[in-house]
């Protein structure tokens, strides 16, 4: 069970953060900041103490901080986030998340975003991206695994990061759009995969006994609806248009 979420408030100019979703228009920082706040009650609401940090104007996707780290009970990982324009994100971080865990880092040359590790039980899912290097995962399966967790590592062909392909919503079942669904390594596993087009929903965030899932995408909210847990939706247009998701703007722990 969580009991704590780390989120930073978008900076002003978080629309001169890295893209490629161009396409879906330029996004309002007005509008991005009501959404941020929305998440931000849909985690107190889930009973979660919200830790806050303060924008960071010298780094736009600061506010993505899912990248920075990977919390577990027994440590909390302080990435090398693998976009240069990034690289700078965790110093702010690591301080705060040392008050509540012991700190292990992965250093250069090994480079690793939080957004491509996914932990289901004790075993991580970790993926080999730009973001995310063979050495990076190999530094990071020494740290976890003196705690018994396992590691896999998944190349990712498509999308930014593992988890914009692949996410956890409880016991068995993971919610995978098609690009994973073949991948051997999730054998053993019930799929729920995306329909057409709803690619983006894959990245629901399973916190404790509830899922957080975008608004607008009907054929993921059918799959999900049978898994016994509570749904909420929050419309996420301005995170998304900055390829970011739900499980990108808050590290649980
Ligand atoms: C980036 O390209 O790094 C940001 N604009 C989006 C990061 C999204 N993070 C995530 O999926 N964990």
């Amino acid at each position: 069970m969580f009991s704590h979420a780390l989120v930073r408030v978008p900076c002003e100019n978080f629309a001169s953060g890295l893209t490629t979703s161009s396409r879906l228009g330029a996004p309002d920082h007005g509008l991005m900041l009501r959404q941020h706040d929305a998440y931000v009650e849909a985690l107190r609401g889930l009973g979660l103490t919200v830790i806050t940090l303060p924008p960071e104007d010298a780094f736009p996707d600061a506010h993505f901080v899912e990248d920075v780290a990977v919390v577990t009970p027994e440590v909390a990982v302080i990435t090398n986030p693998g976009a240069p324009a990034r690289n700078g994100e965790q110093t702010s971080v690591a301080p705060v998340l040392g008050r509540y865990k012991p700190l292990a880092r992965i250093e250069s040359p090994g480079f690793m975003d939080g957004g491509d590790v996914l932990l289901v039980d004790r075993r991580f899912f970790v993926g080999l991206s730009e973001r995310t290097n063979a050495e990076g995962v190999r530094q990071f399966a020494e740290i976890v695994g003196a705690h018994g967790y396992t590691v896999d590592a998944v190349p990712v062909e498509k999308g930014l990061h593992f988890k914009s392909g692949v996410n956890h919503v409880g016991g068995k079942t993971l919610l995978v759009t098609p690009d994973f669904a073949g991948l051997d390594v999730l054998a053993g596993y019930d799929l729920l995969v995306t329909p057409q087009g709803e690619e983006y929903a894959a990245n629901t965030l399973l916190v404790n006994d509830a899922l957080i899932t975008p608004t607008g995408f009907p054929g993921v909210r059918a799959l999900i609806d049978g898994l016994g847990l509570r749904v909420i939706e929050l419309d996420m247009s301005e995170t998304q248009k900055m390829d970011g998701g739900l499980t990108c703007l808050s590290l649980r722990f």
